[in-house]
């Protein structure tokens, strides 16, 4: 008789221990999780910002419309960081206090995020970072991930693939010197650079907003480097992929671009001058990855053009947010959705496989692309 009672006792204590193991959570139906976006609608990133937007509105409809999530009904508030760190803030703010989003996804530059974040972090909110590549911004805290490569990661490979294949030994640098992404492109590069050993000939710099670039295109000219080594936003990018053509600079001198080169509107800008530009990415287009056809498909239907980095980096952080928010199984425990999305491993995401490494940032191969017939393709790996 106490053996019986002994035996379901410990019967019961197993089943108990199994539920909350397994956390097979299930939430009410329609359960509403509110995730923010902040995302650069207007000003020097909006290029940027309109794909994320997409991206995040795609995502956010083909789990609500499948409806087996568990229930969970993702609703993304959409506000304009304008570019700058002040209104960057005032987003973060009103997503933190006024709406009580259960995570944050962006802003979209670094410039910003290394201010807004520092807020976050403070209000024990969960940021995901969709395209954040400069260094130190998951440094600021353990609430902070990103699904975006940081350029350390990507320009050493970009950088080994040109040398490799173009045979460049010297280079002339042209960055801006006044945003947190453009600077910290430019250590990436002469970082690599020097580990290649490949030499620098000349560092010039530009500011956000400059539209002129012929005092040094010219100067960069008369050093007849291999190829010129670009830290930009898309709109300088144009500006100074035109102009290096316009200058006489020929097309034999590849330009070599960071994370801001990623975007259609480079060569919608620049035209036949964007044509050979050389650039590293955390995705292309004709990636063989299971759910990338899907992803092309859906949102070329969708939005009429075809998706780019960006839009597949914030369609993926939505799918990441949402199996966070699962495994957490609380809509709205932020401190719960940090712990849950710091587990994420192996998840399939459009970016293929994906884990966070130990400090929060994005693990997997960059690609590198160059442009083709008006069109991003890969050019090596
Ligand atoms: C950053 C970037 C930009 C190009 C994002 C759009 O990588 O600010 O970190």
């Amino acid at each position: 008789m106490k053996n019986e009672r002994f035996r379901k006792g410990y019967r019961l204590i197993l089943v108990l221990i199994l539920m909350v193991s397994v956390r097979s959570v299930t939430f009410a139906a329609g359960q509403e999780v509110k995730i923010g976006a902040a995302l650069s609608m207007t000003g020097a990133a909006a290029a940027y910002g309109a794909t994320q937007k997409n991206g995040i509105q795609l995502a956010s409809d083909e789990i609500n419309a499948a409806a087996g999530s568990d229930g969970i009904k993702i609703v993304p508030l959409f506000d304009d960081d304008a570019s700058v760190p002040q209104q960057g803030i005032n987003v973060y703010n009103k997503f933190i206090n006024a709406d009580r989003v259960a995570l944050i996804i962006g802003p979209t530059l670094s410039n910003t995020a290394q201010v807004t974040n520092r807020i976050a972090q403070q209000s024990g909110v969960p940021v995901l970072a969709i395209s954040n590549t400069a260094k130190g911004i998951t440094d600021i805290g353990d609430y902070i991930f990103r699904d975006s490569l940081t350029e350390a990661v990507v320009i050493p490979n970009t950088i080994r693939v040109a040398k490799e294949k173009l045979g460049i030994k010297k280079v002339a640098i042209l960055y801006g010197d006044d945003d947190a992404f453009t600077k910290g492109g430019y250590d990436a590069f002469k970082n690599a650079l020097s580990e290649a050993g490949i030499e620098i000939l000349s560092e010039m710099t530009f500011a956000k907003g400059d539209r002129n670039f012929s005092p040094q295109l010219t100067q960069l000219k008369s050093l007849n480097p291999d190829a010129i080594v670009v830290s930009a936003l898309v709109e300088e990018a144009s500006g100074i992929l035109s102009q290096a053509r316009q200058l006489g600079i020929p097309a034999t001198v590849p330009i070599i671009g960071g994370n801001g080169f990623n975007s259609p509107a480079l060569i919608k800008n620049a035209g036949e001058s964007a044509e050979g530009v050389i650039v590293g990415a955390a995705w292309n287009m004709t990636s063989t990855n299971p759910l990338n056809k899907h992803f092309v498909d859906a949102y070329t239907n969708r939005f009429g053009s075809p998706p780019d980095q960006f839009a597949a980096q914030a369609y993926a952080g939505v799918y990441i947010a949402l199996e966070a928010v699962k495994k957490a199984g609380s809509a709205d425990n932020r401190k719960a959705i940090r712990e849950a999305m710091a587990q994420i491993k192996d998840f399939d995401t459009v970016l293929g496989k994906f884990s966070f490494t130990a400090g929060r940032d994005a693990d997997h191969t960059p690609v590198v692309q160059t442009v083709k017939g008006g069109k991003f393709v890969v050019f090596g790996e």
